[in-house]
């Protein structure tokens, strides 16, 4: 296990960066993609600064033509005015690898524009997870004055559904002609898409690859949120064609679901500034291996409590196409765990008890809720209930800790460590 490190836990915010410097903009995302800022700080310190950019999520296979359109885009945008910051995300690229150069080259012509910012994230696991990072870095170019800030991900994982929640407006990807790109896009991806757009429209097949996508929407979960109809667009990057119309699209999207959605979205700040409990918590979840391994996340954390989420996927699944028992309780002891530990000291299951009361499918985003039932001394009993995102109860689960006089903080210093 590694050691959970210890982070700056307060920022002050530089005016410098307020004002739009590139310079203070790039140090103050070293600081949140290194870990330098604990989980939180940033935002936190940002929250006043926050909402007046549009963020634009971009997800699709590799190769789906993602860099070459964004790159079109910001020549467009770039003729309509604005200022613009790209996060590129690619979890799979080595740091020094060709997918990180290769979007440099894909969007640099514009990249040396004074109103563009290109920021490739070279993601090693750090502190807070990919997608609570680039939340925060996208905080921080909001802060910076950008009217928009697009994110580009590769559409392949849960880490990847989760990268695109921070986004106001998502947009999904796929090429023509690779008979499998439409099968690429995976249940959960197309679940949270807001526009699809067939790239290389140049190429032959791309009317097919239309027709595929509206077919796969009439599959998905109505949403009622806002009055929206996910519309089948194409583009061509190299000609530019389609790539205003996209962006009609987009700023349309924006109009009817607001600007500055992605921060309603977000629970009210119980930071994890105020709360140190809930900083350390977020930090065991994000050092957590195993619960990092399934695609789990520490959504919200104080002493005493925790929420983790997860949304299903095909590796996920048992035999029958439902969720995996196993993977329920994974989520639902891992609440548990981090709940029980939340106040610092190492706490040890001693046991266990789960029912499961409904199946839950591909695409299901469940959250396992954990909270105190009660504590001594030596003994605490912990209540998790797993939900779906309709707020059906998948399944409860009890369970009790034996807690140790270990600080957590000693003990994953002494890692590998002998266990109780
Ligand atoms: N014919 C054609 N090729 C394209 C277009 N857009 C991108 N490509 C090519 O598709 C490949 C992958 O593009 P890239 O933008 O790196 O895809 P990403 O992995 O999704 O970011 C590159 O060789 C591009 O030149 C297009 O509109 N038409
Ligand atoms: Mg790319």
């Amino acid at each position: 296990m590694s050691q959970p490190k210890l982070s700056q836990r307060s920022w002050a915010v530089p005016a410098a960066l307020l004002a739009g410097d590139r310079r203070a903009l790039a140090r103050s995302i070293s600081l949140i993609e290194h870990g330098e800022l604990a989980v939180g700080v940033a935002s936190e310190a940002l929250a006043a600064h926050l909402g007046r950019a549009h963020v634009l999520g971009i997800t699709g296979a590799p190769g789906a033509g993602k860099s070459t359109l964004v790159h079109a885009m910001l020549g467009e945008l770039l003729a309509r005015g604005q200022r613009i910051a790209v996060v590129a995300v690619d979890p799979s690229s080595p740091i020094s690898g060709g997918a990180v150069l290769g979007d440099r080259v894909r969007m640099g012509e514009h990249g040396a524009h004074a109103n563009v910012f290109i920021r490739s994230l070279a993601t090693r696991g750090h502190l807070g997870g990919l997608s609570q990072s680039t939340e925060e870095i996208v905080d921080v170019m909001d802060a910076a004055g950008f009217d928009t800030i697009i994110i580009e991900t590769v559409g392949a994982g849960q880490s990847e559904v989760e990268i695109m929640r921070v986004a106001d407006t998502r947009l999904v990807a796929c090429a023509p002609g690779m008979g499998d790109n439409v099968q690429a896009i995976k249940a959960g991806i197309l679940e949270i898409a807001d526009l699809l757009v067939v790239t290389k429209s140049d190429l032959p097949g791309s009317d097919a690859a239309a027709r595929d996508l509206k077919d796969m929407l009439h599959l998905r979960p109505a949403r009622s949120a806002i009055q929206w109809e996910v519309p089948v667009l194409k583009s061509c990057a190299n000609t530019a064609q389609g790539v205003a119309g996209l962006l009609d699209a987009v700023a349309q999207h924006a109009r009817v679901a607001g600007v500055g959605q992605r921060l309603k979205a977000r629970r009210p700040a119980k930071s994890a500034v105020a709360l140190d409990s809930g900083a350390l918590v977020m930090q065991l979840a994000s050092s957590d291996p195993f619960a990092q391994a399934l695609g789990i996340r520490c959504v919200d954390a104080g002493k005493g409590h925790a929420t983790v989420s997860l949304t299903l996927q095909q590796q996920h699944l048992n035999f029958n196409g439902t969720c995996h028992g196993g993977l329920v309780f994974a989520l639902a002891d891992s609440a548990f765990g981090l709940a029980s530990n939340s106040y610092g000291k190492v706490a040890a299951g001693i046991d266990a008890h789960v029912t499961y009361q409904q199946a839950a499918r591909l695409g299901d985003c469940l959250q396992a809720r954990a909270t105190e039932v009660s504590r001594s001394r030596k003994l605490a009993v912990y209540r998790v209930d797993v939900t779906r995102a309709d707020g059906a109860v998948i399944s409860s689960f009890t369970g009790t800790v034996y807690i140790t006089d270990i600080d957590i903080a000693t003990a994953a210093a002494d890692a590998p460590q002998e266990t109780i």
